[in-house]
């Protein structure tokens, strides 16, 4: 394989506690019942479904566009203030190494995530300069299963999506990755789906499929 693309949230670093808390505050202000059963739909699920998932709960009048606007700038407020306490001691050791050891071997290395913040949490915890390219929520209109975030990542490195296998926690990326004619590699939530081509504990694995 050519290219490795990586998830960022469940793979590379862990934030579903910090949108969990900034989404449940938004969901506390407004009397709307949230929990972490409800937090675990949300992975890999852009910001504005994810809303609409927590607004199943929701028994009021019907929102307007611009109130349900309103209510993702908060939850991403408080989000990011919760995401600049992060640094680099946030990333595994593992996963920091197996990354430069896989640039190492010539693999092209990217991002492939939903979110709108990936490349301020990768300025945190100093992974910038890890990859090759950064496809994310802001280059994308269509969320995972669409394949369209890992085809756009594809296409910034230059790379055929059959050389490509991309790395996911969320079931809708592995299906993602496979509409996209890619490998994948199921890690975290992922580990035990079957239509991942590789199942994986561990970050280091990788090690063994490149
Ligand atoms: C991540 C998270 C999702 C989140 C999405 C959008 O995706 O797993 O829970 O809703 O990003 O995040 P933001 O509100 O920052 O744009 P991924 O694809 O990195 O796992
Ligand atoms: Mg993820």
């Amino acid at each position: 394989m050519k290219a490795f693309i990586f998830d960022l949230d469940g793979v590379i670093v862990f934030t579903d506690k910090f949108h969990y808390q900034a989404w449940k505050k938004m969901a506390d202000e407004l009397g709307i019942y949230f929990d972490e059963t409800i937090n675990n739909r949300l992975r890999g699920v852009s910001r504005a479904e994810s809303l609409e998932i927590i607004l199943e709960k929701y028994e009021g009048e019907p929102l307007s566009g611009e109130i349900k606007a309103q209510m993702m700038e908060q939850k991403n407020r408080t989000y990011r203030e919760l995401l600049a306490t992060m640094t680099p001691d946030d990333v595994t050791e593992e996963v920091r190494e197996t990354l430069k050891r896989l640039r190492e071997r010539g693999h092209k290395l990217a991002i492939g995530s939903s979110s709108k913040n990936a490349g301020f949490i990768l300025d945190k915890v100093g992974l910038t300069d890890a990859f090759d390219a950064v496809s994310d929520g802001n280059n994308i209109t269509r969320s995972k299963p669409d394949p369209e975030v890992f085809v756009k990542a594809g296409e910034f490195l230059g790379v055929n999506p059959k050389e490509c296998i991309v790395v996911e926690d969320a079931y809708a990326g592995i299906d993602a990755a496979k509409a996209a004619g890619m490998a994948s590699v199921g890690i975290g939530d992922a580990s035990g789906y079957e239509k991942a081509d590789y199942r994986i504990e561990t970050f280091g694995e990788l090690l063994d499929i490149g």
